[in-house]
């Protein structure tokens, strides 16, 4: 009997410690197939904007079709005057068929966003992401972040600094290495950018890397050279014998239409594939949201609502129509 219970207790261990192990694999595999899928979370991105209430007060005042009230309000969301007209028109077009104003500009935010679009990396072999963008949006810390994310779903993740400019740019770096237990290739102050891509690439893919995240100094979009610098560094990168797979450009919320203006020369001197967009917890504005991914065609891969390594969120479009128009 004793025998039997031993046998009975051994048996239970054994078949809880495969379902731990299968339970862990199936995590890890789980999230490095979906990459960042969209969580939900990232309608906590902006303060209340308070624009669902106006619009539904605009249209209860019984005033005969105030778009054009409509329309300032959005401009004032910093939806942008391009998007915010076609917005209106959209509205406008369905409302005498289908009524509630607020409920079709709810609607035509969400259609104008599309689909949640996380970011794209390779199974398999060295995916790249190359972040760019002008002073202090935010990129060291979005790199920072994103590694965090990035070796919690279980990747191997190695960080970059090609920014050799700023003296304590490779600090700022190191730190966040640290914290989110990846390695850093880096290089001293002044080092040629290449030199530092075509290093970490190859030792990434010596090691078996599965993403490498290259952080660039910031810049103007007016500095051709800088600007033609990024071109370079894509190439060194496919030298190296990998290939960039993702440019991130990193847009700080609070800029408004001037970051707009400045992030369209970025899309037009590199092949931006994503935006992130941060510091969205300091922002009530949400319609630069709309402005992005009209001004830009361009999908926003990410939001950050704060400082810390948990504070990048995948962007949900859904979430956010929902929220900016509560
Ligand atoms: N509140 C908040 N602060 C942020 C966010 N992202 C970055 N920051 C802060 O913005 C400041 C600039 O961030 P960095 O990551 O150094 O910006 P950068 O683009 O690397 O700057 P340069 O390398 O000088 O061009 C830092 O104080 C960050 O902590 C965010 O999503 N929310
Ligand atoms: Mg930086």
């Amino acid at each position: 009997m004793e025998a039997v219970l031993v046998a009975l207790v051994g048996l239970a261990m054994v078949g809880g410690l495969v379902a731990l192990v299968l339970r862990r694999r199936a995590q890890v595999g789980g999230a490095s197939a979906a990459v960042s899928q969209p969580d939900g979370r990232s309608a906590g991105a902006f303060g209340p904007t308070g624009l669902g209430t106006r619009i539904r007060a605009l249209f209860a005042r019984g005033q005969a079709a105030p778009w054009a009230e409509l329309e300032d309000l959005l401009v004032r969301a910093d939806v942008g005057p391009e998007a915010a007209r076609s917005l209106v028109e959209r509205v406008r077009a369905r409302a005498a068929a289908d009524g509630d104003p607020a409920a079709l500009v709810r609607e035509e935010v969400r259609a104008a966003l599309g689909p949640a679009e996380p970011l794209r990396l390779p199974e398999g072999r060295l995916g790249v992401v190359l972040v760019v963008g002008v002073n202090g949006s935010g990129k060291t810390t979005t790199i920072g972040k994103l590694a965090w994310r990035l070796a919690r779903e279980g990747r191997r993740v190695a960080v970059a600094n090609a920014d050799t400019f700023r003296a304590a740019a490779a600090e700022q770096l190191a730190t966040w290495a640290e914290r989110a237990g990846v390695q850093l290739v880096a290089q001293q102050r002044g080092a040629d950018p290449g030199a530092v891509v075509f290093d970490a690439v190859t030792s990434a893919r010596a090691r078996g890397v599965d993403a490498l995240l290259i952080d660039t100094a910031g810049r103007l979009h007016t500095k051709r050279p800088l600007m033609d610098e990024l071109a370079k560094l894509r190439r060194v990168v496919e030298k190296a014998g990998a290939a960039v797979d993702e440019t991130l450009l990193v847009l700080d919320a609070q800029t408004g239409q001037n970051g707009i203006a400045q992030a369209r020369a970025f899309t037009e001197a590199v092949a931006v594939t994503g935006v992130v967009l941060t510091k969205t917890d300091g922002s009530a504005r949400g319609g630069v949201v709309l402005s992005v991914r009209a001004g830009l065609g361009v999908p926003i891969r990410f939001v950050g609502v704060g400082e810390g390594p948990e504070d990048l969120l995948p962007f949900d479009p859904a979430a956010f129509a929902e929220r900016l128009l509560a």
